[in-house]
């Protein structure tokens, strides 16, 4: 998201400090300035963060919005308390802003702060990005104050999603719910900083992790994976898929490395716990039946590593693996690519179902749920010429180039400006 800020004009950043504590008053936000931006924050009490964001925000709208309905557990005091958390952070907000501010909000935590900053009387432009899929009608009326939260959305001047399946399945909802205007939701895909991530890489290159990670190797492939740990990602899918590699293509054995990158994210929920669990016998398993003395098929680390390290590691990476059975945009796609060394780059495998395919469809491209496709994708990659490579990457690479995380920002904005001028004239 810093990539996105812009340097020549003051900036305030408002949202949760990452804190809880007991009150029974709204808070008073903390500021910190660092140049152009000041950082408003506030606490939120332990019964707010577990009614409005570990139960409301992921544990309903989260499964809802990946298309696991079975995932969502419902209840309506979870859903008030969204709300009311909503209201919170307008009162907050609303003395803070001056008369012509624009306002940016940000992802499915704060689907009707627009409608209560109206409800203050804040008449300013304010725009809403989504940052994970938005499901059709038919799936999303599943949450029973379906109606309700699209209503209060109608309250922003310009929605904006990261995909055009996205921007067709909200604009059916908003639709029903009255909205007329179509330019007001826009698919607006998030990307990176290339320019500055491949620089990253290239000196992460010649590091001292990557150098123990190659040395590591002893000149045989790695395949790396990078994802929050979340079912969203499809993580027990994907080595499922790698296994029938192993199974399928035996000539991999003792040669191929899969280093998979999992910090543990959202720990108190149950289904994520249910899943660590999980991919640990998963992984247990594989490493079990294929490992040779001096050979570990899967390495597994759930510890976020350094985001330099990480940059010099998929430069390494001679196979990235992406696949998510659903992904708004999925950074780490646009990333691996960025990482790579031109002379010589790596392959993608990406999930179709990720909101990155439609821009990086020159990667070879699977169904995640398929572990045979899966499989066959990863020896292609393996086993793909160099020609071809650079070709493919040339292709992925200008995309990463077009769609960057500044020009993102700038489109939605111009975007927002051009929706509040229809809306006034
Ligand atoms: C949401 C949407 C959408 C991961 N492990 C480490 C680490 N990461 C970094 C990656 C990447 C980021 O986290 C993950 O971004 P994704 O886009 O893949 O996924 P979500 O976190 O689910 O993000 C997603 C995104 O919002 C933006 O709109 O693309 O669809 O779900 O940047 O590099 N970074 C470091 N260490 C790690 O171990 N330093």
């Amino acid at each position: 998201m810093k990539a996105a800020l812009r340097e020549d004009q003051q900036t305030l950043w408002f949202g949760w400090s990452g804190r809880q504590v007991e009150a029974d008053a709204d808070p008073m936000p903390s500021l910190d300035t660092h140049g152009t931006v000041t950082y408003a924050t506030i606490p939120l009490t332990p019964a707010q963060h577990r009614g409005y964001y570990q139960r409301f925000s992921n544990g309903i709208l989260w499964p809802l919005c990946h298309y696991r309905l079975g995932l969502m557990n419902y209840a309506r005091a979870d859903w008030l308390q969204y709300l009311e958390v909503n209201r919170m952070f307008a009162r907050t907000l609303a003395p803070l802003l001056k008369p012509d501010d624009i306002i940016w909000v940000h992802d499915y935590h704060l689907l009707p702060l627009a409608q209560a900053l109206r409800e203050l009387g804040v008449t300013s432009p304010i725009g809403f990005f989504l940052h994970i899929p938005f499901p059709p009608w038919s799936l999303f009326r599943a949450l029973p104050p379906a109606t309700a939260l699209l209503d209060d959305m109608k309250a922003y001047d310009l929605i904006g999603v990261q995909t055009e399946e996205d921007a067709q399945n909200l604009w059916e909802c908003m639709r029903l719910e009255g909205m007329t205007d179509p330019s007001r939701v826009v698919a607006c895909p998030i990307g990176i900083d290339p320019v500055s991530f491949s620089e990253e890489a290239r000196d992460a290159f010649n590091g001292p992790e990557v150098r123990r990670l190659r040395e590591s190797l002893h000149d045989e492939p790695l395949i790396i994976g990078v994802d929050r740990l979340d079912y969203s990602k499809g993580l027990e899918e994907r080595f499922l898929g790698y296994e029938r590699l192993l199974i399928r293509y035996p000539e991999h054995h003792r040669h191929v490395t899969y280093l998979q990158v999992a910090p543990v994210s959202r720990g108190e929920v149950e289904e994520y716990r249910l899943l660590r669990r999980q991919l640990d016998e998963t992984i247990g398993r594989i490493n079990g039946a294929f490992a040779a003395y001096d050979w570990t098929p899967i390495r597994y680390l759930t510890r976020p590593i350094a985001r330099q390290t990480l940059a010099g590691f998929y430069r390494l990476a001679d196979v990235a693996l992406v696949t998510p059975l659903r992904d708004g945009m999925n950074l780490v796609a646009k990333e691996y690519v960025a990482a790579q060394d031109p002379e010589d780059p790596g392959a993608l495998v990406l999930s179709h179902l990720a909101g990155a395919a439609p821009e990086l469809d020159e990667a070879l491209l699977v169904n995640p749920h398929d572990a045979d496709a899966i499989a066959d994708a990863l020896h292609l990659a393996l086993t793909m010429k160099k020609e071809e490579r650079k070709r493919r990457w040339n292709i992925l690479n200008s995309e990463i180039r077009n769609t960057t995380a500044g020009s993102w920002a700038r489109d939605f904005l111009k975007a927002l400006n051009r929706s509040r001028k229809a809306s006034a004239g």
